[in-house]
């Protein structure tokens, strides 16, 4: 469309510029060649008119001044904070003669591709860690892979599939059309959707079912918009959701609520797990989580009596002990309850119209890639000799094993890093000091970002300028709308990540990539399988919610839509939920669910907790910022400008804290200034503060790093993690710390 001088044009947010993981349909209001105004498209099925703090302040976020929109190259000491601006030609030749340089020293496995969370950057990033032969590639500062990997293999493993809250997100006319139904009951567990739209959900789905009914079951140790409106609001401990879950699933079984014909007909393993959460009495339960024990007993029973029922889950529950397995008890509590692959229940979740941003079979990797990595997936990636899990799920690295193999150099070097969408020292890592104590090792460091920050100041030797949403051409095919992203604008000399690692992709391996001379023929080769092209796609107005068939609900396992045999049921070895994993057992990790104590707790710990009486709580996020991002935006930062710690009134009288002074939080690896805010919000003997807080407005050189060591929470959170299976417990949500004062001049 366009009015007067002004293009207005539809576009989808995934990637840099408001940060998330969402699909929202916005318009971009664009004179020459600039971004004016954006605005949320009410015509979108996903957002329905609806946008972020983030998304409306784009314009400062794109034409910020400190944004780098050349390539640099260090020209001081690392982490001196001395760049030059390069050309792109320079900068792309120093990648690959320096990574060549490597991989003829020690292997290709020597280098490691770190990427942060799950915008479009998975795609772009497997494909140069995999034409350049690396096998490791992985979230490197997460801790345990501790969000949303754990989910993912507890629901693969149970229901053969992922399965996610239905708000009607896979109909075009959403809650109006005829085959939903709205749920009774949400019960929204670690998670606070409204602020963060995480792993392809819109928060507001929530609110648009309360609107219509839905009751809430809030599962939180503090307290949120959603647990002041939720009809149960069961305040637990800290990491103690396992054994929550545990307890419901025994109220359900033993009250004998739950939906009998689905356990018999579609489930495995019913028996064993009756046995196994016999010994979860409410009793002992409450003891644990400090849940009352009638809370437990009443919210067990109103989850399993008002179908369809359904779960929206959050990061929280990855950042349990064992992870895998706390997922795994809430997976059960939506199947036992039969609220699987029905309206408003668990909706099975497959990649819109088939389409993957990225290959994932072994023949597909072969072909692209060659027998070699495939091998070194096998044999050389991080973890996987260590942990059948990580070998068997996902093709990622363990990150804890990875840091550590970064520092010891065994059992090999690693010489190299490939930093793309991720701000390690800022916000991803727990252990941060040891983290950056390690990588400082490295010979080579490339970080893809758009602003510096603590890694590419204290890391980088090139950085590369990435473009957000509205300069790159990208698509997306997370559950549904499939959608392509389209550039609109050019700043500066940005390039779009896909476009960088193309042609660094092209120049390490040009005969498996030669079918494609530029990113749009490869996006087109990744449509094919949805019979469409970018420019199709495009002329439809850039998304298409999915077709009839296996990609799109209800009941498929009764159609036989599930697995590729194309018999009813479930894609599980067995054909059915597997209530007792046989994907599990495989991995060598417990078959049933079960419950772990963090590794520093009061019971876990007493010595360590009467020292650090206080549990620490990070990361409850705000909607003013994308984990270490947008700092420097003024609108939001505005709205927050300090780093805030939220104490309970009671907790403050015995530290003597005032609200708005300044303290300390720390522990034995340090300690981190925040700004006391008094608030019910949390409960007495528990804190919680934002992760990612770097000040842009201090020091970029060493030693300052934008008061990263001063503001850096992560510098508290131990790890490694500790787990059986490689997966969760990063202890981002269980830290044991103390309050202090900071003296009058002191740091
Ligand atoms: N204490 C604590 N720490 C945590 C958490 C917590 O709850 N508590 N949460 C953890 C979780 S769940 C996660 S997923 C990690 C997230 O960790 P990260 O994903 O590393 O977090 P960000 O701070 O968003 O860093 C992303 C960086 O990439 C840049 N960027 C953004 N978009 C793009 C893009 O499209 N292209 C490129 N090239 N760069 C881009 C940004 O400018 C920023 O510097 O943090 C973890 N850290
Ligand atoms: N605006 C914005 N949106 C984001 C992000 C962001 O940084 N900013 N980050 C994105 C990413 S990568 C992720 S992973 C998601 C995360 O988004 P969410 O899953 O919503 O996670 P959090 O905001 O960390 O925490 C949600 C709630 O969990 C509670 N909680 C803390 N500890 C526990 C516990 O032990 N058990 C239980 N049951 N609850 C606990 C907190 O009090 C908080 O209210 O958000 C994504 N969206
Ligand atoms: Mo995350």
């Amino acid at each position: 469309m366009r009015t007067k001088d002004v293009d207005i044009f539809r576009t989808v947010t995934w990637s840099a510029g408001a940060g998330c993981h969402g699909n929202c349909g916005q318009k971009l209001y664009v004179k020459d060649n600039e971004v004016i105004k954006v605005e949320g498209d009410e015509d979108h099925p996903w957002n329905q008119g609806r946008s972020c703090p983030r998304v409306l302040a784009l314009k400062q976020y794109m034409y910020h001044p400190d944004r780098i929109t050349k390539p640099l190259k260090r020209i001081g000491k690392r982490g001196e904070g001395k760049f030059e601006e390069i050309t792109w030609e320079e900068a792309f030749d120093t990648c690959e003669d320096r990574l060549r340089e490597i991989k003829e020293k020690h292997g290709a496995e020597s280098v490691i591709f770190a990427q942060g969370t799950g915008r479009d950057i998975g795609g772009p990033i497997s494909f140069l860690a995999y034409s350049y032969g690396s096998p490791n590639w992985c979230q490197l500062g997460l801790s345990g892979q501790s969000c949303y990997t754990p989910r993912l293999g507890a629901m693969k493993a149970t229901v053969g599939d992922f399965i996610v809250a239905d708000c009607s997100q896979f109909l075009e006319k959403r809650y109006e059309d005829p085959e939903y139904e709205v749920p009774k009951v949400i019960m929204v567990w670690g998670n606070n959707p409204i602020t963060t739209c995480p792993d392809g959900f819109f928060g507001h789905w929530i609110v648009d079912c309360m609107k219509r009914g839905s009751k809430i079951i809030s599962v939180d140790p503090r307290h949120t918009w959603m647990t002041t409106r939720a009809s149960y609001h069961l305040q637990l401990r800290p990491g103690t959701d396992g054994a929550l879950a545990l307890g419901m699933l025994n109220v359900i079984i033993n009250e004998n609520i739950y939906d009998k014909d689905f356990v018999e007909k579609w489930t495995y393993g019913f028996d064993e797990l009756r046995e196994r959460v016999k010994s979860y009495t409410p009793a002992k339960v409450a003891e644990i989580t400090e849940v009352p024990e009638q809370m437990i007993v009443e919210a067990a029973k109103f989850f399993a009596c008002n179908s369809p029922a359904a779960v929206q889950w959050g990061v929280a529950v990855d950042m349990c002990p064992e992870a895998t397995t706390v997922a795994q008890a809430i997976t059960h509590l939506s199947c036992i309850t039969g609220n699987i692959d029905i309206p408003g229940g668990q909706v099975i979740a497959r990649p819109s119209h088939g389409v993957t941003t990225y290959p994932y079979t072994s023949e597909e990797l072969r072909g692209l890639y060659g027998d070699d990595v495939v091998k070194l997936m096998n044999e050389k990636r991080i973890g996987c000799d260590t942990y059948p899990m990580v070998k068997g799920f996902r093709g990622w690295a363990q990150p804890d094993m990875a840091i550590e193999q970064i520092a010891t150099g065994k059992p090999y070097p690693i010489k190299g890093a490939w930093i793309q969408t991720a701000n390690i020292l800022g916000g991803q890592a727990a252990r941060a000091k040891y983290h950056y104590d390690a990588l400082k090792k490295l010979d080579f460091i490339a970080v893809v970002d758009l602003f510096h920050n603590p890694t590419t100041m204290a890391l980088a030797d090139i950085v590369l300028p990435a473009a957000t949403f509205a300069e790159k051409d990208s698509f997306r095919s997370w559950w549904t709308p499939l959608s392509i992203i389209k550039k609109r604008v050019q700043v500066g000399e940005c390039k779009s990540d896909w476009e960088i690692n193309f042609e660094l992709a092209k120049r390490f391996n040009p005969e498996g990539l030669k079918q494609w001379d530029t990113v749009i023929d490869l996006i087109n080769s990744r449509l094919s399988v949805a019979g469409t092209n970018f420019d199709e796609m495009e002329q439809k107005g850039g998304w298409e919610m999915a077709p009839k068939g296996s990609t799109r609900p209800y009941r498929r396992h009764e159609r036989g839509l599930l697995r590729p045999d194309g018999k009813a049921g479930f894609f599980t070895e067995t054909g059915k939920i597997e209530l007792w994993s046989k994907a599990y057992e495989g991995w060598e990790i417990d078959p049933l669910p079960y419950f772990k104590e963090p590794p520093q707790s009061p019971v876990t710990t007493p010595e360590l907790f009467k020292k650090y009486p206080l549990i620490l709580i990070t990361g409850a996020r705000s909607n003013l910022f994308f984990h270490s991002e947008h700092r420097m935006v003024p609108w939001l930062r505005e709205k927050a400008k300090d780093p805030i710690v939220e104490i309970n009134p009671e907790t403050a009288v015995k530290y003597n804290i005032y609200d708005g002074e300044w303290i300390h939080i720390e522990n034995d690896l340090g300690k981190v200034k925040r700004k006391a805010q008094l608030t019910p919000k949390v409960k007495p003997g528990h804190i919680q503060t934002l992760h990612g807080w770097w000040l842009p407005e201090l020091n970029g050189p060493e030693p300052d790093l934008f008061g990263l060591w001063d503001y850096q929470i992560n510098k508290l959170v131990p790890g490694p993690q500790g787990s059986d299976s490689g997966f969760g417990g990063g202890q981002y949500k269980t830290t044991l710390v103390t309050l202090s004062k900071i003296k009058e001049g002191g740091v």
